[in-house]
């Protein structure tokens, strides 16, 4: 199978390229295409050395997956044309995300919803992934009615701009700046850009494609997205509030059993979900789990994953993993 990777040279691309090679991705040729500064450069994956081609290329050799990673205005213009090759794109842009013609996809939440003819696919907001991991299983059971979620987001999430300004920072040096304010020492509750509404894209992303990924438009969501000096992963803490009652062990014993979380919840020896920990793995940690005492039908939880990793590269993966080995 060829499987084109559109941004390999970027930080998600370069995760997307270990994490194939991680899961013995069953490709027979790898496409890894960037912008025409990096065309020609060579990259090394699986132990082979591959060298990085033009988009136009790309389509012409008619890859059966491309995975996507290298920003909306690429996403737009490029992927209806690996489609029209009869490429299924897989895209980490929020480009198509909203579109009511293509579909938001967490695997584990509505993979069974795609069909053959679904040739460019979305994948959802990292913040947004994570969140919907734990919230799908209880949604299902007892009813979500509203979700408050402040997030404590890695710079990964920026890009490579970032981690070189919390470095210098850190080292007392001048360096160009992702932010408009230091990152070191400090917490920005700013991710992307304001909206009218005075929320962000990113609180606003978490409203939007919790809704459409759920497929319930009545759950409420209101969002807070901070970015902190961290580099592993996102972390959020949850408030959820249900339509029905639960007990806590309900709760801990369904993300427990949900695939792709991980719990780890034990607060009296220190258990509980962190960057440092999640960073480099794919699942979804959550912790934390507590009856919130001033609602009889609401709960908190803290969430982490790596915001690279099933926050983006693992989870485009796994979409193409299950298409692969999907019975039409
Ligand atoms: C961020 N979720 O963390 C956005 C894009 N990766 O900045």
């Amino acid at each position: 199978m060829k499987v084109a990777v559109v941004g390999a040279t970027g930080m998600v691309g370069q995760v997307m390229l270990n994490v194939l090679a991680e899961r013995n991705f069953p490709l027979t040729e790898l496409i890894p295409v960037a912008s025409e500064k990096s065309v020609g450069k060579e990259i090394e994956f699986n132990g082979k050395k591959y060298k990085v081609v033009s988009l136009e290329t790309a389509v012409k050799r008619k890859p059966e997956i491309a995975l996507f990673s290298a920003g909306g205005e690429t996403s737009l213009e490029w992927a209806p044309k690996f489609a029209e090759v009869g490429t299924t794109v897989i895209d980490n842009s929020s480009a198509w995300r909203m579109d009511k013609t293509k579909k938001l996809i967490v695997p584990e939440i509505n993979a069974a919803s795609l069909t053959k003819d679904d040739k460019i696919i979305a994948n959802p907001n990292c913040s947004t992934i994570q969140l919907v991991m734990a919230l799908k299983p209880l949604h299902d059971k007892f009813k979500i009615k509203r979700v408050i979620v402040s997030t404590y987001q890695s710079i990964t999430g920026t890009g490579v701009k970032a981690v070189r300004q919390l470095e210098s920072e850190y080292n007392n040096e001048q360096a160009e700046m992702a932010y408009p304010y230091p990152i070191h020492k400090n917490a920005l509750p700013h991710c992307d850009v304001f909206l009218e509404n005075d929320y962000t894209k990113e609180e606003m992303k978490l409203t939007h494609e919790t809704k459409k990924i759920l497929n319930d438009d009545s759950v409420l969501v209101s969002a807070t997205a901070v970015r902190i000096p961290v580099v592993g992963g996102h972390s959020e803490s949850v408030n959820i509030e249900f339509e029905k009652d639960f007990e806590i062990n309900e709760i801990k014993q369904i993300l427990k059993d949900f695939s792709g979380i991980t719990l780890q919840d034990n607060p009296t020896v220190n258990v509980y979900p962190m960057p440092i920990y999640a960073e480099g793995k794919n699942d979804v940690f959550v912790g934390r789990i507590r009856k919130d005492h001033s609602h009889p039908r609401a709960l908190n939880m803290w969430i982490v994953a790596d915001n690279l990793r099933k926050g983006a590269a693992t989870n485009a993966i796994q979409i193409a993993e299950y298409l692969i080995h999907k019975k039409d």
